[in-house]
């Protein structure tokens, strides 16, 4: 899995707002809502417990401190311990934490410790980011592309497909493109078909994935992958609208589903 930098979560705010306006006017719904609607409930106000692991890679900058912004966007009272690992779970638990999110450099779960819900990344991201791109409003039809049949776009491929969505879908590597055929029943993706799409879910941790003969002229592209799939130019060519940040979809994501 790619790792975020520090880079990647500098001006958080300011990628959280933009994406959200854009979420809110392609969807007609901001963020919020969708969570609502995606998990048909509210936040309430559970107490976040933020814990920095030093396992693997050891810490990222700007990755707590990232987690209680976003917990604190949603109107949730967070902390994050002044100890790591195992003193840090202590901590949280012991300052009467209902909710701890943390993440080694393979998972990163939010677990409610009042309901016993577990929640990863992986499937949280995948979920909100297929969900938004299956809401564009001036979707022509049902067809929807996914690119990335990994952990994240398994995840969002399933979703689109309990949605009654017409999943086609394509990944580089065949077992999992043979794996979502046979779990999923979507479709294989296959460019000499010269089938166009107006919804578009790119999870794959590759730049340009995403050609012209993929899209129609109006198009949403929904993405939680770094870098980007999408192409500039083909960006600027066509009316494409773009749904990317680093962290905050996933993460808002993860609380709704453990609530
Ligand atoms: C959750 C992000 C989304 C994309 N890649 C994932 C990643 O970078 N995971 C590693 C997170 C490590 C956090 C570090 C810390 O600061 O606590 N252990």
């Amino acid at each position: 899995m790619a790792l975020l930098t520090p880079q990647d979560l500098e001006n958080l705010s300011v990628q959280l707002e933009e994406n959200d306006e854009i979420v809110r006017r392609v969807t007609g719904l901001n963020i919020k809502q969708i969570c609502e609607e995606l998990y048909g409930k509210e936040l309430g106000f559970p107490k976040i417990g933020i814990i920095p692991i030093t396992a693997g890679n050891g810490i990222i900058g700007n990755f707590t401190s990232s987690l209680l912004f976003i917990v604190q966007y949603f109107g949730l009272e967070g902390f994050i311990t002044e100890h790591p690992d195992i003193t840090g779970y202590y901590e949280a638990v012991s300052q009467g934490a209902d909710i701890i999110l943390m993440a080694d450099d393979h998972i990163f779960v939010a677990h409610n410790l009042r309901n016993e819900k577990i929640v990863s990344n992986h499937v949280a991201t995948g979920v909100i980011y297929a969900d938004i791109a299956s809401r564009f409003e001036e979707a022509n039809s049902k067809d929807i592309l996914v690119i990335g049949l990994g952990r994240v776009g398994y995840a969002g491929a399933c979703h689109l497909v309990n949605k009654g969505f017409n999943v086609y879908a394509c990944d580089p590597n065949k077992d999992f493109l043979k794996k979502a055929v046979d779990e999923l029943g979507i479709k294989p993706y296959c460019s000499d078909d010269r089938k166009k799409f107006s919804m578009v879910f790119e999870a794959t941790p590759n730049a340009d994935t995403i050609s012209e003969g993929m899209i129609e002229e109006r198009c949403l592209v929904s993405t939680p992958g770094i870098p980007c799939g999408l192409p500039p130019e083909i960006g600027s060519k066509y009316r494409v609208d773009l749904v990317m940040e680093p962290l905050v979809l996933g993460v808002a994501s993860m609380l709704y589903s453990v609530i």
